[in-house]
């Protein structure tokens, strides 16, 4: 399939894949290597997804960069030479670059083409979808790569769209560098993309107001360069990185505590945290295995964070005011910063406890709270994402017999092993809620995901059958499990994006699958293995 860049394709396509980041991109390339016709629509102007649109100061990956990249080709990781132990987001998005150039997906790839609608004609088999620009395109099969966290959250704040100073999303951040120097300027939201911006804004703006509704735990990051010495010798052993990774819970190297918590004294534990502290950012909720199941275990390290944070905030108001106590450490992504708990000793910055000041409006000049008004010249939302179903609820999904996934999913969504959607055939969603998605390595996630959407496509064409479907008795079977998984942790005890508490009125669910990226495969190959058990296939 090699499409001129103007032409819309008269006939239809084998695949159709909506959006060009880590999944998408790898959907081309493996879609291409089977000798099927495809075509990537992309809302963006560039490659990247995710990496792409969240440009904020400090953007870093809290995911090794050895870890969070391509291990499907062998040249590619050993070739691309990583600068950090954890990328910013202007070397991930070169590297998404660099893998779009290196396999020439920009011949396949439509830029500026968000996906509005889509719908599927049984008599045809075939999925029609509609782009914002009037665009239509026809494939047999459709898979929407489209993001855990693509949908920004504008919060319903009263009055925000009279404010007359500069508004800036983190999620949607101008390809120009922002200068603060010399402005007031306000961050909503304290989660990562608050707490990696904060301390950089606050470097550079005259003054900063930091307003926090929920005190989140952060980790430093404490990354370093990658040496050539050390990148050549991670690389000479990039195989065995892998196979440990992908037989993981998270797909990493990453290793618990050899022993128990409940076998060691307080001294030990307090040495196997600081341990986990040293090695930096989210996997310090895994220093125990039971760390997220057991809540003495995980009051132990909560204690030990908080502990952290007063040892850095030099005012005691402030430094309570940033523990968090709502939640269990870790039930909330952690946090990775460089130097964010030390940023509320500077002068210029300033800590509003919503908690104790709820904001009543924006106004033209700033922020009013119930005892405060903070004039501002810039105003950051770093208010986090409609997660998991936000990027698929958008867009007007339909199915042949009336499903209207946004209506089927009103009361949480319903997925065969996060990929498949009853309902809807030959539709697939990668990285979907019942998927590890952020749960684990995303990258090495969506390469599996991809090759089991893959394989199961091939191995119906090969039999002869056009439409697969997962059965809506399977889904919810998945869906329970994927439920009950979640309910032997302590995850549910949060308000948290996993389970949609961040979106006013969306159904409460906890959708990521956290039986491990290791278990997901396993559980994935069950399916396969019994010959697509909940899977219907017809002609
Ligand atoms: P998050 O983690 O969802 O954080 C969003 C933040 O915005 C969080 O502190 C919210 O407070 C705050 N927020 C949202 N709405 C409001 C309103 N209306 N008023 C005040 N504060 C608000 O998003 P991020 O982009 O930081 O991170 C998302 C993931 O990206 C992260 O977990 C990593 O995996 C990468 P709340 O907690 O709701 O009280």
């Amino acid at each position: 399939m090699n499409q001129p860049e103007s032409a819309t394709p008269a006939e239809p396509l084998d695949f159709l894949v909506v959006g060009a980041g880590f999944a998408g991109m790898y959907a081309l390339i493996q879609a291409r290597r089977r000798g099927w016709s495809v075509l990537g629509l992309e809302a963006a102007t560039g490659v990247g997804g995710v990496w792409f649109w969240n440009r904020y100061p400090g953007a870093r990956c809290d995911v090794e960069s050895l870890d969070y990249s391509y291990s499907f080709d062998e040249d590619l990781q050993q070739e691309w030479v990583w600068s950090e132990r954890y990328a910013t987001q202007p070397e991930i998005r070169r590297y998404a670059e660099h893998v779009a150039e290196r396999f020439d997906l920009h011949r396949d790839l439509r830029f500026g083409a968000r996906v509005v609608r889509a719908t599927f004609d049984e008599a045809s088999v075939l999925w029609t979808l509609e782009t914002d620009g009037g665009e239509v395109f026809r494939a047999r099969y459709v898979m929407f790569a489209t993001g855990s966290l693509s949908t920004p959250n504008v919060p319903p704040i009263p009055g925000l769209e009279t404010f007359a100073g500069r508004m800036l999303l983190t999620a949607q951040w101008p390809e120009e560098e922002v200068d603060f120097s010399g402005r007031r300027v306000g961050v909503v939201g304290t989660g990562s993309s608050g707490i990696q911006a904060i301390p950089i804004i606050a470097e550079a703006a005259e003054r900063l107001t930091v307003f926090q509704r929920t005190p989140n735990f952060s980790v430093p990051v404490l990354n370093r360069d990658l040496p050539p010495e050390q990148l050549e010798e991670e690389k000479r052993n990039y195989a065995h990185r892998r196979t440990v990774s992908r037989a993981s819970g998270g797909g990493s190297m990453h290793q618990a505590y050899p022993r128990a918590f409940e076998e060691i004294d307080d001294a030990e534990r307090r040495a196997a945290f600081e341990a986990g502290w040293a090695t930096g950012g989210v996997l310090f909720s895994k220093v125990f295995p039971n760390q997220m199941t057991d809540p003495v275990v995980n009051a132990a390290a909560a204690e030990f964070a908080a502990e952290k944070i007063r040892s850095i905030v030099t005012d005691p108001r402030t430094a309570e005011d940033l523990v968090p106590t709502d939640h269990p450490i870790g039930t909330k992504r952690i946090c990775t910063d460089s130097g964010y708990y030390a940023t509320f000793n500077r002068d210029n910055v300033e800590l509003v406890n919503l908690r104790r000041e709820p904001i009543t409006e924006i106004t033209s000049w700033g922020v009013k709270t119930t005892t405060g008004s903070y004039e501002l010249d810039v105003l950051v939302l770093a208010t986090g994402f409609d997660a998991l179903t936000g990027s698929l609820t958008r867009v007007d999904l339909r199915g042949p017999r009336g499903d209207v996934l946004a209506e089927s999913w009103a009361d949480g969504p319903q997925t065969l092993v996060g990929l498949l959607v009853p309902g809807f055939p030959n539709l697939f969603i990668p990285h979907g809620p019942g998927s590890p998605s952020v749960f684990a390595n995303m990258v090495m996630g969506a390469e599996h995901q991809v090759d089991w959407v893959l394989d199961l496509v091939e191995h119906a064409r090969a039999r002869g059958h056009t439409m697969v479907e997962a059965r809506r008795d399977a889904a919810a079977a998945w869906t329970r499990h994927v439920d009950d998984v979640a309910n032997g942790t302590l995850f549910p005890q949060a308000a948290s994006w996993y389970s949609g508490a961040n979106i006013e009125g969306k159904a409460a669910s906890f959708m990521p699958y956290l039986g491990g990226l290791k278990g997901y495969i396993d559980r994935c190959s069950e399916v396969r293995d019994a010959d697509y058990a909940g899977v219907v296939f017809s002609s």
